[in-house]
């Protein structure tokens, strides 16, 4: 059983779809950190999480970063999302000269114990040539973080798209202004989107490290 702390019942559809295992959602809005990366709010989140509920937790901390706009809202992409909606995003976009766009996301594991120095697991299938270069720059920052107390495993995910008007109605957030490869996100099943997704990547390498270490 996984326990994902998150306030928003679409991450915890994409990762009941994705592990084989039952995933229970505890609704804990912590206040996260501001700004700094994903990997800090995510771990910060985590240790929070597990000292509140004293059980495993995975956290995810996720966002939105448009090249034209040097990487905003990343950090606030909840916020903009909320403040300002898609729609008026992508219509910001598009009178700039690029459309480039990534979602980046991490999981933040914690169980209250240190972690074993292990090679990180990587996953060929899924991998789109076009992605290997962005994973294998992820795959450098997946690391345990315990400068706190509390040890924490991050699982990262990126995928690389572009910004176009709002197509489809399936998923959440940005996914109607998220094209990869021709389809949007929001024109996409979970499954599809999990196969390519940011947090479809954290899922999987979580996935293999949990069936390894049984934790
Ligand atoms: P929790 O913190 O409670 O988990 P949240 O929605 O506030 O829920 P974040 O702080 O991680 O989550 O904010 C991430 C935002 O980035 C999210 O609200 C969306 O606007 C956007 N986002 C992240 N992943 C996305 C995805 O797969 N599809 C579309 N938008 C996404
Ligand atoms: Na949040």
């Amino acid at each position: 059983m996984v326990t994902f702390v998150t306030t928003n019942p679409g991450k915890v559809q994409e990762a009941r779809e994705y592990l084989d295992e039952p995933v229970e959602q505890v609704e804990f809005d912590y206040v996260e950190p501001q700004a700094v990366d994903l990997g800090t709010v995510a771990a910060y989140g985590a240790r929070a999480a597990y000292r509140r509920l004293d059980e495993p937790v995975v956290v995810d901390d996720s966002g939105l970063t448009i090249d034209a706009f040097d990487g905003f809202p990343g950090p606030y992409s909840s916020y903009v999302q909320e403040r300002v909606g898609f729609e008026r995003v992508a219509d910001l976009v598009s009178r700039e000269a690029s459309q480039s766009a990534a979602f980046r996301g991490v999981l933040a594991y914690c169980d209250g114990e240190p972690f074993e120095a292990t090679p990180e697991p990587v996953n060929d299938q899924r991998r789109g040539q076009d992605l290997a270069a962005d994973e294998r720059a992820s795959a450098t920052t997946d690391a345990q973080v315990d400068e706190a107390d509390v040890p924490v495993k991050l699982f990262e995910g990126v995928v690389p798209g572009k910004i176009v008007s709002p197509r489809g109605d399936g998923g959440f957030g940005y996914d109607p202004i998220f094209e990869y490869d021709g389809t949007t996100f929001a024109e996409m099943d979970t499954e599809e989107k999990n196969a390519i997704s940011h947090r479809g990547r954290a899922l999987a390498k979580f996935a293999d490290w949990h069936a390894q270490t049984n934790r």
